[in-house]
């Protein structure tokens, strides 16, 4: 540390030679990413409300007014009138509380005993957030097969249910492939497989729409054809859903909503000291900051400014899906939602991928199968997929094919 303070100027100089090493969103060169920054009015929304803490919401009523109505507005959209939740760091941590109240609520109706390990159901593609909540809530976790279109086969879930399973998860918009899981499927089986007669809920639903929530009901409702995800199949308890992601909100915001209020009570833990007796999320003090900035983007995209959204981006996923037929490459499967996964028969995925690092083009890689992972999110244009198509053709042919 330096002993006397820097002046201003220079601290901002040294900031700005970090900040060049940084890639930036809009040069469109980041192709397997899930965010795509935020505009400028949603960052000065955020400035303003950087010292205020939900983890006090009776001294922030106003940032804690926002946060509800973001969840109100959200689930506006995901067939829910009266939801409860709460505006959290992401999707990893949306999924945590998800499985947390999963537990406790397994706990409170006697399927599992105190320290007894339950079981959670998730498809093959779920997120590695899952594994992280495994390995810290110390449920174990089982992993259903997937069908020829990547989505969770309902035949393997259905096997997998024991008495001991607490909750069944689905998704809606894989991080690897786009994928939507059939909800109502879960939905059914969740409620007739319930191995505890005395009990008359069904199995906990929890769906992962981090991805997918903010856009799969706009394209609903511009007439694609996708199926349904949300509130409106009864077995469905609680929902992630991002506005960091899709949502173009800024970072750290994701939502978790719940069905009925008691899922969150039973994570509810005792805060007497404090202006709110009890406390639902992990962290204490909370960021008032993204939940007034989402509130910010919502209001200023609008439902027709997210379905439009929504739709460019699809529209470049499919302008992208079948340039690349016309090339050659293979498609792992037709892309439902903005996300294009393709190899080829004769190039090794990884020596692809780096030689379109050393063209300034940095993707992913999917490992289920091996391919080529682009998320087309809203700071890739047409443009961008032009001349990284050509660069493609590039290598491809250098490498004689
Ligand atoms: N659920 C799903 C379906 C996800 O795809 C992700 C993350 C999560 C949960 C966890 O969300 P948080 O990362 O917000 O906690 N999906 C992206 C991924 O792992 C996250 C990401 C975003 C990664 C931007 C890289 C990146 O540059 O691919």
């Amino acid at each position: 540390m330096n002993e006397d303070a820097m002046d201003e100027e220079e601290i901002l100089l040294k900031l700005k030679e970090y900040k060049s090493n940084d890639l930036s969103y809009s040069s469109g060169r980041i192709l397997g990413s899930m965010c795509s920054g935020t505009s400028s009015f949603a960052k000065k929304v955020y400035l303003d409300f950087l010292d205020s803490n939900l983890g006090d919401p009776g001294l922030f009523k106003g940032t804690k007014s926002l946060e509800n109505q973001v969840i109100k507005e959200i689930a506006s959209f995901l067939s829910l009138e009266n939801p409860y939740g709460n505006v959290v760091t992401g999707g990893t941590e949306a999924n945590l509380m998800a499985m947390r109240s999963a537990i406790n609520t397994a706990k409170l109706r006697g399927i599992i005993e105190k320290n007894h390990e339950g079981e959670v159901i998730v498809p093959k593609s779920a997120h590695f957030s899952f594994n992280k909540s495994s390995d810290m809530l110390g449920f174990k976790l089982i992993e259903a097969d997937l069908d020829e279109e990547y989505k969770v086969d309902i035949s393997s879930v259905k096997e997998l249910i024991t008495q001991k399973t607490v909750a069944i998860v689905g998704i809606a918009g894989t991080t690897e492939l786009g994928m939507i899981d059939p909800i109502e499927d879960l939905s059914k089986i969740a409620i007739e497989n319930n191995n505890h007669p005395d009990i008359q809920e069904s199995i906990y639903l929890h769906v992962d729409a981090a991805f997918g929530g903010f856009s799969i009901p706009f394209l609903r409702e511009l007439g694609y054809d996708l199926p349904n995800f949300d509130f409106e199949y009864p077995a469905v308890t609680s929902m992630t859903i991002d506005p960091h992601k899709m949502g173009m909100a800024p970072i750290p915001a994701g939502c978790i909503i719940y069905r009925e209020k008691k899922y969150l009570d039973a994570i509810a833990i005792k805060s007497p000291y404090l202006t709110s007796k009890e406390q639902y999320t992990i962290v204490g003090t909370r960021l008032g900051a993204p939940s007034a900035a989402t509130w910010a983007v919502m209001q200023e995209m609008g439902k027709n400014g997210y379905i439009e959204l929504a739709n460019n981006c699809f529209v470049n996923a499919h302008f992208l899906a079948n340039a690349l037929k016309k090339e050659n490459f293979k498609l792992v499967t037709k892309p439902q939602l903005n996300l294009v996964a393709f190899n080829h028969e004769k190039i090794e995925t990884n020596e692809l991928a780096r030689l379109l690092e050393e063209r300034g083009w940095i993707v992913s890689i999917s490992s289920c199968p091996k391919a080529i992972r682009i998320v087309l999110m809203p700071h890739i244009k047409h443009t961008h997929l032009v001349s990284f198509l050509r660069d493609l053709r590039e290598i491809k042919t250098s490498l004689g094919y």
